[in-house]
């Protein structure tokens, strides 16, 4: 009996450790995200949230210059560059920082699952690579 209570207690352990496993790792979908920016890159450049749900953004500028974060509206596909002026139609959710900076954000996630494009919109950082991929599920 002692040794079945054992077991028990560390097959309840492993669940406890696999549940709390599921919710951040790597790849996992949550409704919290934690983004830094800087010259030129998002880190990490991917991250899923749960379709239509409020998502908390915690975003940082870690680079000497001011950077955007935005989302751009599922199936839009930029001509190589980004016109803040004229592509703002194009544009799902939007967030400036300047440099140094670190603020939390919150957004509605899309309600239609797919793969959105994440974007710095000031000049020339997209076509410096800064852009990410947020994964909707
Ligand atoms: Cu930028």
């Amino acid at each position: 009996m002692k040794k079945f209570s054992i077991v028990s207690a560390m097959l309840l352990v492993f669940a406890i450790i696999s549940t709390a496993c599921a919710g951040g790792g790597a790849g996992g979908v949550s409704t919290s995200l934690k983004v830094d920016m800087s010259e030129f890159s998002f880190a990490p450049t991917s991250f899923s949230v749960p379709a239509g749900k409020e998502i908390t953004l915690e975003l940082k500028n870690s680079g000497s210059i001011r950077h955007d974060f935005i989302i751009l509206k599922k199936g839009v596909v930029l001509p190589g560059k980004f016109d803040a002026e004229k592509q703002m139609d194009d544009v799902y959710f939007h967030a400036v920082l300047d440099s140094g900076k670190a603020q939390t954000f919150t957004f509605m996630a899309p309600s239609e699952a797919g793969e959105y494009q994440v974007i710095c919109g000031i000049a020339g950082h997209f076509q410096a690579g800064m852009t990410a991929t947020l994964i909707v599920k």
